[in-house]
Formats: C-alpha cells, sequence, structure tokens
C-alpha cells in the first residue's frame, strides 16, 4: 500500500509554466547578477561625456593599458562578465574594423595595431569572465549617419564585432539618440539588427530600452523598481512609443516579452573617466544601497567602472570594489536559516519532489510548489534556535515564469503571536526584503496573491551591520511642477566669466533643463546671447552638474539660463520612496570666474 502511494505520489506534474517565459540564456544571464560595464575611448581623454564625432583617433593613445588587470578586479569583486563600449556616440570603433576608417588602427596606440575587443575578450577567457559588447547605434562620425545605407553599414560593424572575438554574452544597445535641434534622426532597423545578433551570436542576450532579451530599468541611478516584473509590452519590430520610465522601472505584469530589468550606473559621476571626479567615486553605502534595489530587486546590476587615460582601473575605484566585495561577502555569507525546518501549507499533490525543504536546497532546479487551484498560501520556516536577521531573500524559480504579485513575512513573537514584519508586491529570481532587525525562532511567508500558483526554489536570512536601510514603504505624493522660468546670476559687479555650473536640483527631481540659452549682461537690461540650442548631454539619464565652458571669457556681472526644453521628473522614478518629483523646479548655477 505504502509503495502504491508512493508510486502515486511521485506522478505528480510540475506546474504548467505561467505567462512568457525566459530563454535558456536569459535565466542563466540573471545567475549572473553582477557584471562590470567599462566606457572607455576618446571621451576617457576629451573629458566629454558624448563625443561631438569629430575628434581625431591621435588622442586615443592610453599610456599602460593592460586589460588583465581590468578583468582581474572585475573576478575580485564578484563580476561574472565585462561589457565594454566598443563604439560610443563619437563613432570611435576600439578595434580595428574596414567598415569605419575612424579606430584605433588609426591611433598612435600599439603604433596602431591594437585591438581593445581582442585584448579584452582574452583576458576575460583568462579570468574565466564572460565577454559582452556595447555599441552605439548613434554615431556622430560616420557619413552615413542619417540616411538608409547607415542601417547596411551598422549590420557590417556588427557582424565584424561580433564575429570576431568568441562568445559574447551580451549585446548592449544604445537607444539615446539626439543631435540637437539641427541634427540628424535615424530610422533604425531594429529588426534587421537583432537579426544580425541572433546570426552571429544565438546565446547573447540583447539589451535595449525594449529587450528583446533584457530592459533597461528606466534610470542610471541603479534602481529597480520596488515591484519589478520581468515581463514588458512591445511592438512586434522592438519600435513603437517609448515605454515611459515607470514602466522601465517596474515591467509590466502582463507584458508580451521577458525581458528582466538591467541596472546600469556608474560607480562614478559620469560614465567616463575624468580626473577631476576621482573624488566623486560612489561611497560603500551607496553601493549597498543600489546592489540591494537592483540585485535585491530582480535586476541584474552592470557597475560601470571607467579605465583612465593610462588604460588603467584607478585605484580608487579599485580599492572601493574591494570594500564593496569584502561588505557583501560579510552580510551574505552565512545565511542564517541554514538547518531550519520548512513547512507549507500545501505541497503539489502532497509530493515530495515539491516540499518546501527544497527552497533551503542549493540546487536551483529544485523548488517548493503549490496545487493549481492555491494562489494564496503560506509557509512556515522554523529555525533550530533564536536568530537574529534583517534581510530576507525569496527566489521565484523564473524557468516557469514569474507568479507572485503581493506577498507578507511574518515573525513569531515571545508570546506566540505573529508578527507583520514585511508587505511586498513582486519577487521574480531574486528579492531581498529589508525587514527590521528581527530576533526570533520562526518565520511565515504569506504569498498573498499569484498570477499562477506560487513555485519558490530560495529562502535565505542575512543579517547586515554595514548598510544603514533607508528603505521606506511607497507612498506617491506630490505633483511634478517643471517651470521653465530663466534662471539669473547676478554677481554684483561685472568680471570675467569663463562659464557656469549647471546642477539639477536632487540630482533630477522635479525636472531638468535638456537644452537651453544663455546669455551675459552687464547691467541687466541689454544682454549678449553666449549660445542657443545648446544642450546637456545625458542629462535626463544621468541628472548630475554639467560644467560649460564659453570659447573665452566674457566680460559681465550677469549671467541668463533660458530653457528651452525642460524633462519633467528625470531621476524621479526608482527610488526607494518613489516620490515622483514632489519638489519643484529649482535647480543651482554657478558661475566660474577668471
Ligand atoms: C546612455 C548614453 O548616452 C551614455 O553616454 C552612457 O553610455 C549610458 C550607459 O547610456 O544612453
Amino acid at each position: 500500500m505504502a509503495l502504491a502511494l508512493g508510486a502515486a505520489l511521485s506522478c505528480t506534474p510540475a506546474p504548467t509554466p505561467y505567462g512568457v517565459l525566459p530563454t535558456r540564456q536569459q535565466v542563466e544571464w540573471q545567475k549572473m547578477e553582477f557584471n562590470m560595464f567599462m566606457h572607455f575611448g576618446p571621451n576617457t581623454f576629451s573629458g566629454m561625456e558624448w563625443g561631438t564625432g569629430k575628434e581625431t583617433a591621435e588622442m586615443f593613445n592610453p599610456t599602460a593599458m593592460d586589460c588583465r588587470q581590468w578583468t582581474s578586479i572585475a573576478k575580485a569583486a564578484g563580476m561574472k562578465g565585462v561589457i565594454i563600449t566598443a563604439k560610443h556616440h563619437d563613432g570611435f570603433c576600439l578595434w580595428p574594423n574596414p567598415v569605419s576608417r575612424h579606430t584605433v588602427a588609426r591611433s598612435p596606440w600599439r603604433d596602431g595595431k591594437g585591438d581593445v575587443l581582442k585584448e579584452l575578450s582574452e583576458a576575460c577567457r583568462a579570468d574565466g569572465l564572460e565577454f559582452g559588447i556595447y555599441i552605439s547605434p548613434w554615431d556622430r562620425n560616420d557619413p552615413h549617419y542619417g540616411t538608409d545605407e547607415y542601417n547596411e553599414v551598422f549590420v557590417k560593424t556588427l557582424e565584424h564585432a561580433l564575429g570576431g572575438y568568441g562568445p559574447v554574452f551580451e549585446m548592449w544597445f544604445d537607444r539615446a539618440c539626439g543631435e540637437g535641434s539641427n541634427g540628424k534622426k535615424q530610422v533604425y532597423d531594429w529588426l534587421l539588427f537583432n537579426s544580425t545578433v541572433h546570426k552571429m551570436q544565438p546565446d547573447a542576450v540583447i539589451f535595449s530600452d525594449y529587450g528583446p532579451g533584457c530592459r533597461w530599468v528606466g534610470n542610471e541611478r541603479g534602481h529597480a523598481g520596488r515591484t519589478c516584473w520581468s515581463r514588458t509590452v512591445v511592438n512586434e519590430d522592438f519600435t513603437g512609443p517609448r515605454l515611459s520610465r515607470k514602466e522601465l522601472n517596474e515591467g509590466t505584469m502582463d507584458g508580451n516579452i521577458w525581458a528582466a530589468a538591467e541596472t546600469d550606473v556608474s560607480i562614478r559621476k559620469g560614465w567616463f573617466w575624468k580626473e577631476k571626479e576621482n573624488s566623486t567615486v560612489k561611497s560603500l553605502q551607496h553601493l549597498l544601497k543600489i546592489y540591494y534595489e537592483s540585485v535585491g530587486r530582480n535586476s541584474v546590476l552592470l557597475l560601470n567602472v571607467p579605465p583612465d587615460t593610462s588604460g588603467l582601473i584607478h585605484e580608487t575605484d579599485f580599492l572601493r570594489l574591494m570594500e564593496l566585495r569584502a561588505a557583501l561577502d560579510d552580510i551574505f555569507s552565512v545565511d542564517l536559516a541554514e538547518g531550519a525546518a520548512v513547512e507549507a501549507e500545501n505541497v503539489r499533490g502532497g509530493a515530495r519532489k515539491f516540499r518546501a525543504g527544497n527552497m533551503l536546497n542549493d540546487n536551483y532546479d529544485r523548488y517548493w510548489a503549490a496545487d493549481d487551484s492555491l494562489t494564496k498560501v503560506s509557509f512556515t520556516v522554523t529555525l533550530p534556535e533564536k536568530r537574529t536577521f534583517n534581510r530576507v531573500q525569496l527566489q521565484e524559480y523564473i524557468p516557469l515564469g514569474q507568479r507572485v504579485s503581493a506577498f507578507s513575512i511574518d515573525a513569531l513573537t515571545e508570546d506566540g503571536q505573529w508578527k507583520p514584519i514585511a508587505i511586498e508586491t513582486t519577487i521574480g529570481y531574486k528579492r531581498i526584503v529589508h525587514v527590521p532587525t528581527t530576533t526570533t525562532t520562526a518565520v511565515r511567508v504569506n504569498i498573498e496573491e499569484a498570477q499562477a500558483c506560487p513555485v519558490l526554489n530560495g529562502f535565505a536570512l542575512f543579517m547586515d551591520d554595514i548598510y544603514v536601510s533607508d528603505e521606506k514603504r511607497n507612498v506617491p505624493s506630490g505633483e511634478i511642477k517643471p517651470a521653465a522660468e530663466p534662471l539669473i546670476l547676478d554677481l554684483g559687479e561685472i568680471k570675467p566669466l569663463k562659464g557656469f555650473v549647471y546642477a539639477p536640483k536632487d540630482n533630477g527631481e522635479g525636472g531638468v533643463i535638456v537644452t537651453y540659452m544663455v546669455e551675459t549682461s552687464v547691467d541687466g537690461n541689454r544682454w549678449e546671447v553666449a549660445a542657443r540650442d545648446k544642450m546637456f548631454d545625458n542629462i535626463v539619464n544621468n541628472p548630475v552638474s554639467q560644467e560649460v565652458m564659453f570659447d573665452s571669457p566674457v566680460q559681465a556681472r550677469m549671467i541668463r539660463l533660458t530653457p528651452q526644453n525642460v524633462e519633467a521628473g528625470a531621476g524621479a522614478i526608482g527610488t526607494e520612496s518613489q516620490t515622483y518629483g514632489v519638489s519643484v523646479f529649482a535647480p543651482v548655477m554657478t558661475v566660474a570666474i577668471d
């Protein structure tokens, strides 16, 4: 009888996959969790963020470049892959190729015989890291840009980069495109670009605002949504209306493709290395916050660590990465749920195969699942003794789809009551929930709502004594009030002005100026135009202060900055408090005086 029952139970079928699913490559990509982004090129030497395309190849001349230094640091930091800007918006190619005349082959570096992609792909292989390529479709150098022919040129560029350096795990398509008000616009053939990548590198996950492999998280500040679905909505041709920042940040519960969020953020203020930004390397606290709000929110973290003009990662960045690694090891190396017993209200078909204890097992493909009819179900973790923790980690088995849309966590009190310690929404591949520091013998997780029966393969408890959590409840409030009034600065007397610095308020909350006119005046009555139709490069995605220098000093007492195009609410999405631009637009402007 016992034998017959055992045989019957083992036949319980696995849950039917729910919704659109990740491919095998997307699951492997998500398991990487933490990768290095590297912005390197003429901008490293010019101090620009967006090169104009008029730079000469001669300026690219790193004096001591060593890709093994990059990869050994990435590896020591616990990263699993590296993605390099093979071609940024300025069009300069870090590898020699017959499609472009603007490449390393024309630079003095290694006497024009160097190839960054070759050196980096070899270094990645030597250090056991995956190799990825960023190529900007926007090209300010290529003469074909703005014509149909450019799409063919771009395909050849892709074929060349993707065909020569072994396996590529991720192809990063930057969708930034802007030439200012009089610039060229290209109609990109995304179906052609994506099929070229699939043809050349069938296993590569394609990043862009729309996927199809993974999607942009909607900001460059390092925050995925507290609700974060891996499904998103796209048109068949991967074009159509841009997804809103909120949609990018949070995904869409019933989206039509699987494209998990990738959180790209720089360790410094800008994406490219600048001497004067050595002091802007993010603090350990800031990096931990980013880690929790990306890896801990069902996203992959792509942290930019740009090499300097010598072609090496600067020691400040290196030391900070090592501090980050040490902190992560400290927090995550001891699972306080170790040795616990897990019991679920329901186990699928009563089968051992789907038992709740699978969540504490290291085998990724063993999971707890409930019966199909259940979308609200709890499990209880009983610890071997009283333990103290402040992080609860949960994982859904994503090969069967992302299902959970609401859950709560309770801790058992001394007098036997269940006390709520968290109420959250999505889980996805990995969710690390901040809870108050809790000492208890038992924890209960209540799946309150799911799109189909829950399927979880991970539960863990951790104690973090390092990061001072500032995670708050979601309270959307306020409204965006971007004003477009000119900003006027009066110095009180006539001085030689070299330029000015514009700093969006609170990292862009409430809006940023994108294009502007700037004028100067000696008396506040007559105004001289110093520049019009100018743009603060990449300020919407990365709303940090920007310095603008005049060609030569201007004698003036007043400076007036008139916004021509203001983008509302940049940077307001994805912060831990989800404030949608509550502050009124009030940026800062300062002047540089000779
Ligand atoms: C943006 C670009 O415009 C920035 O320069 C940077 O490369 C960032 C990663 O993506 O869209």
